[in-house]
């Protein structure tokens, strides 16, 4: 089972558009394993994108996020961090495909509404860095009628 970080960025909120978006990674059949309403502090935005912090568009970034409360969400499931991906769209709203969560609620090319680790290794650093108490474990009554894990991890 895998396991990713998502971030409802700040205009997701102010857009009265972070329940829609949840709701879409949720019936998709994603595990919600760690659910947070956070402000993020310049500390962590910094840790957070430190991959692009010699980028141009990094002071803006780290401002827009730190500008209002965030939700930061943590899901499971086999391939999680490629289903998100899928969910989320291209990075910038007018090239993304509609039926996706950019695709379909925004235009901007910073103001983007979501994040979503981009592989393994980021979504294990990530996850700390936003649930450092751990996540909890949830035994879905509905989740044998999503998938059967074992035959699903038998067909990869
Ligand atoms: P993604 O969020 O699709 O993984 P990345 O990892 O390329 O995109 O970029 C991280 C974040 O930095 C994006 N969510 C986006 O908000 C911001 N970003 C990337 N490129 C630009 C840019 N040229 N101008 C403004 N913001 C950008």
């Amino acid at each position: 089972m895998e396991r990713t970080l998502i971030l409802l960025k700040p205009d997701a909120l102010q857009r009265g558009l972070a329940g829609e978006i949840l709701a879409r990674f949720e019936a998709k059949g994603l595990k919600l394993v760690g659910l947070k309403l956070m402000r993020m502090s310049p500390e962590l935005a910094a840790k957070h994108y430190e991959a692009h912090k010699a980028r141009g568009f990094y002071p803006g970034l780290v401002k827009f996020m730190t500008s209002a409360p965030i939700v930061a969400i943590a899901l499971e499931g086999i391939g999680a961090i490629k289903i998100c991906r899928n969910l989320m769209g291209a990075t910038f709203g007018a090239d993304a495909a509609g039926g996706t969560i950019r695709g379909d609620f925004g235009v901007s090319r910073s103001f983007n509404l979501v994040h979503g680790s981009d592989g393994p290794e980021a979504a294990e650093r990530e996850l700390k860095l936003f649930f450092p108490e751990g996540l909890l474990d949830q035994d879905l009554a509905a989740y044998r009628w999503i998938y059967d894990p074992e035959e699903e991890l038998k067909a990869k």
